[in-house]
């Protein structure tokens, strides 16, 4: 078992340190962390400090050295954000820090993507996000993405103000397993029960997976429309979706 002082990254080092007080997850945090090689947790720390400009030089010069784009990914960018989600879960940093952490990590992913798609590695799943008809708050389905791409997941953002046609063209345009939407306001939620009877009604319920979020929404609400799965944070969307895909692979 890896040891804090096995982490050469100061930064790093003092941000497990300081904010993962979870036992279990902080002797994850490390092992992942000393697995990596010191390379990687400066660019994870690049993520931490919401620095986008050295994110995207140090992600740039790992991979112009060799180092697989996978392995930029997962040990450098993801690295940083599984911290910035505990943080956040943890209320000790919030919206305006993570949309800092996210572009940082964006700025870093912007080359590995297209390295990725070209290789046809196999992302997690392939998610549709957006914001319900009439409907134009997006700062939790944004973070929603950042944290899903982040993890791993292709993400097609459709935006605000979603009509269930728009979900219903994209969800066969884009090929995508899961639709994610997003509601703030009480007289908006409803249109997310009518995005799902338009599913049903057009013989594509069993496609695909839905889950909802949203300040006004409830695990109640979401089960009574119809919804797989409601997460509560952009953290619990990404292991909301987890779980959803793997039961779509084990049926
Ligand atoms: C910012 C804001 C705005 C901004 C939106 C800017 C933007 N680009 O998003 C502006 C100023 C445009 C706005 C407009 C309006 N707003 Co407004 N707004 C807010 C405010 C203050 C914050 C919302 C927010 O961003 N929260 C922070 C994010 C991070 O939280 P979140 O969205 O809940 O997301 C988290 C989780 O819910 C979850 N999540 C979110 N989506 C999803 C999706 C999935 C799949 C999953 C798993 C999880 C998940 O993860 C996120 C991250 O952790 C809220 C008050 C509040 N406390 O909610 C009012 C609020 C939502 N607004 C309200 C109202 C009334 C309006 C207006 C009608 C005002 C008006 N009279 O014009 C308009 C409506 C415009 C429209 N058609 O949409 C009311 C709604 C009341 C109600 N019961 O419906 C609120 C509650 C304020 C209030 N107390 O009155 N608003």
């Amino acid at each position: 078992m890896a040891e804090l002082s096995d982490i050469a990254n100061e930064f790093a080092r003092g941000e497990i340190d300081e904010f993962i007080e979870n036992e279990d997850e902080r002797k994850e945090i490390i092992d992942l962390y000393a697995a990596a090689s010191p390379d990687m947790q400066d660019i994870a720390a690049t993520v931490l400090e919401g620095d986008n400009d050295k994110s995207d030089e140090l992600t740039k010069q790992a991979l112009d050295n060799g180092v697989t784009a996978l392995t930029v990914m997962d040990d450098g960018l993801i690295a940083g954000m599984a911290i910035v989600g505990i943080k956040f879960r943890e209320n000790f940093i919030f919206v305006p820090e993570v949309l800092a952490c996210a572009r940082a990590m964006k700025a870093g992913m912007a080359h590995i993507e297209p390295i990725l798609s070209a290789s046809g590695v196999e992302p997690i799943g392939r998610v549709l996000m957006g914001t319900v008809k009439g409907d134009l708050h997006d700062i939790g389905k944004n973070l929603c993405i950042m944290m899903l791409r982040g993890a791993g997941f292709v993400v097609i953002d459709l935006g605000v103000d979603t009509s269930p046609d728009d979900f219903l063209e994209a969800v066969d345009k884009e090929n995508a397993n899961l639709i994610g939407m997003s509601a703030l306001l009480t007289t908006t939620m409803p249109n997310m029960g009518k995005t799902i009877e338009l599913f049903i009604d057009e013989d594509k319920r069993d496609d695909v997976k839905f889950m909802v979020g949203g300040a006004p929404v409830t695990p109640e609400f979401a089960d009574d429309m119809g919804a797989d799965a409601y997460g509560d944070s952009a953290v619990e969307c990404v292991e909301v979706a987890k779980s959803l895909l793997k039961k779509n692979a084990s049926a």
